[in-house]
């Protein structure tokens, strides 16, 4: 819009991790799209977006130019996430408040009639940030880029701390197969988010978070109300702000991938037969160690079926610091034995992959980005989680969707195989995909003019405009 059609400037906060970046940058292209508000983009400075990939009208302010990353990164190869949000609420919170001061003097003067700053959009891990806009008087909203469900086993947290369950008792294992009759269908193990961060810091950024949520204006939810109604009703009840639930993001806005995305992929999708090809990707944090590696490699190689895998520069934890940490660890002989079936990349166009008629399945860590991106495909799923909401996404995913299941055990090449022969050859796979493919249209639903989603993005716009 030409700057007198600009309804006024939404600021925005993200966790700079790809993962919480990305509906973020998606967010901002639909109150672009849809209301004319332009956005500034508050970035820590070791996670500036490349800026070929910056759209040219949003504003991006990179804070704390002087800590350097190793301060807030997760550190050591068992990447405590909590310790580095704990970490960049901290040191971040004072840089910030002089960049955010900066922005909204800026805003004032540039932005014209259009009313200048409204809000600031915040990441639900950054309650420091959140904090900082509440002292300067500016509204806050807060995006919260995982499910409902975990929000709601976020909220239970305290009390199983309370009863003793929380956390897990030691002396007793066959605890962590409790199934936790408040919270179906999940078990004490599915809340335990962590086993690399103590307990003192879960709490301390669990507490945060909710209190963030409860101090905000409202809560934008990365879901929509066909998939997750009776959880998102139990958190409208329970945090008394209003609640937008207007996913799945990445179908109401496209944003450029901050990464370089390896297109060939797509071509060699358009020679594998319908619903033959497996697509594999433990999504932007998750890491393996050499011999994970190489049981997936064998795994893979060993169900016979067509597999296109995202092994990242960094998927793999290496025992040395100086060995390699890239697909040239991938065993001797695999390339061979799976060439023309297999198709190894390091960052595929993720949304374009699922939606392609040659995907049919998906192995993933059960990221929820990387969930709702699968069944707005109808692509039913192997999951492998291993920490903060990927137990719950999981549980849902099997139990409640009943679109996937969990590969159990650890990582072994005998489990694969079945585990992936399951999935694209046998019948059970085929009525998760049948499932899927239902939610899929209900996605596609959400977003039309009468649809749930597309409502609650109206509702989030009058919020934004009533600031
Ligand atoms: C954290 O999750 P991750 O970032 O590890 O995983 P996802 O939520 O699944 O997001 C990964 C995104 O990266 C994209 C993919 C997803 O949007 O489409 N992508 C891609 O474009 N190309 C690739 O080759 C591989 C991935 C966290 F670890 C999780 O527990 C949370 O659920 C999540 C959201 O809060 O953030």
């Amino acid at each position: 819009p030409s700057p007198e059609a600009i309804r006024g400037r939404v600021l925005m906060f993200p966790l700079p991790f790809q993962g919480h970046l990305s509906p973020m940058l998606q967010l901002a292209g639909a109150l672009r799209a849809r209301a004319g508000l332009v956005v500034t983009v508050f970035h820590a400075a070791f996670d500036a977006p490349d800026p070929a990939s910056r759209p040219p009208e949003y504003r991006f302010v990179a804070v704390g130019e002087g800590v350097p990353s190793a301060d807030l990164l997760p550190s050591g190869s068992d990447g405590d996430f909590v310790g580095a949000v704990l970490r960049i609420n901290d040191r971040l919170r004072e840089p910030f408040r002089d960049r955010l001061r900066q922005a909204l003097a800026e805003s004032e003067e540039d932005d014209g009639g259009g009313g200048g700053a409204r809000c600031l959009v915040v990441d639900s891990n950054l309650r420091g940030m959140q904090l900082v806009a509440e002292e300067l008087g500016l509204p806050t909203l807060v995006l919260r880029t995982g499910a409902a469900a975990c929000l709601v086993a976020y909220l239970a947290f305290p009390a199983l701390c309370d009863k003793g369950l929380l956390p897990p008792p030691s002396h007793d294992k066959s605890l962590l197969d409790m199934p936790l009759d408040e919270l179906p269908p999940l078990r004490l193990r599915d809340m335990v988010f962590s086993t690399t961060t103590s307990h003192a810091n879960m709490t301390r950024c669990l507490d945060d978070l909710v209190a963030g949520t409860r101090s905000s204006s409202g809560v934008v939810f990365n879901t929509f109300k066909e998939l997750e109604g009776p959880d998102l009703r139990k958190i409208a009840g329970a945090i008394g702000v209003p609640v937008y639930p207007i996913g799945p993001l990445h179908k109401i806005s496209t944003e450029t991938s901050l990464l370089a995305q390896d297109r060939t992929c797509l071509e060699w999708l358009d020679r594998q037969e319908a619903a033959s090809v497996l697509y594999v990707s433990f999504g932007t944090l998750v890491s393996i160690d050499e011999a994970e590696l190489v049981e997936t490699a064998w795994g893979l190689a060993g169900s016979q079926v067509p597999f296109l895998w995202v092994v990242r520069h960094d998927l793999v934890r290496s025992s040395s610091s100086s060995s390699p940490r890239h697909a040239s660890l991938l065993p001797a002989g695999f390339a061979e034995a799976t060439q023309g079936r297999g198709m190894v990349v390091p960052w595929a166009p993720q949304h374009e992959v699922l939606g392609h008629r040659a995907v049919g399945g998906f192995w993933t860590h059960s990221g929820w980005n990387s969930t709702l991106e699968s069944v707005c495909e109808g692509v039913p799923m192997i999951c492998r989680p291993r920490f903060a909401d990927q137990m719950v996404n999981m549980r849902y995913v099997q139990e409640v969707w009943r679109v996937g299941f969990e590969l159990e055990g650890g990582l072994e090449r005998g489990k694969i195989e079945m585990a992936v022969r399951k999935l694209l050859c046998g019948e059970e796979g085929r009525e998760m995909r049948q499932r899927a493919k239902d939610l899929r249209d209900k996605a596609d639903k959400c977003i039309k003019d009468e649809g749930s989603s597309n409502s609650a993005i109206e509702m989030l716009l009058k919020r934004i405009l009533s600031f």
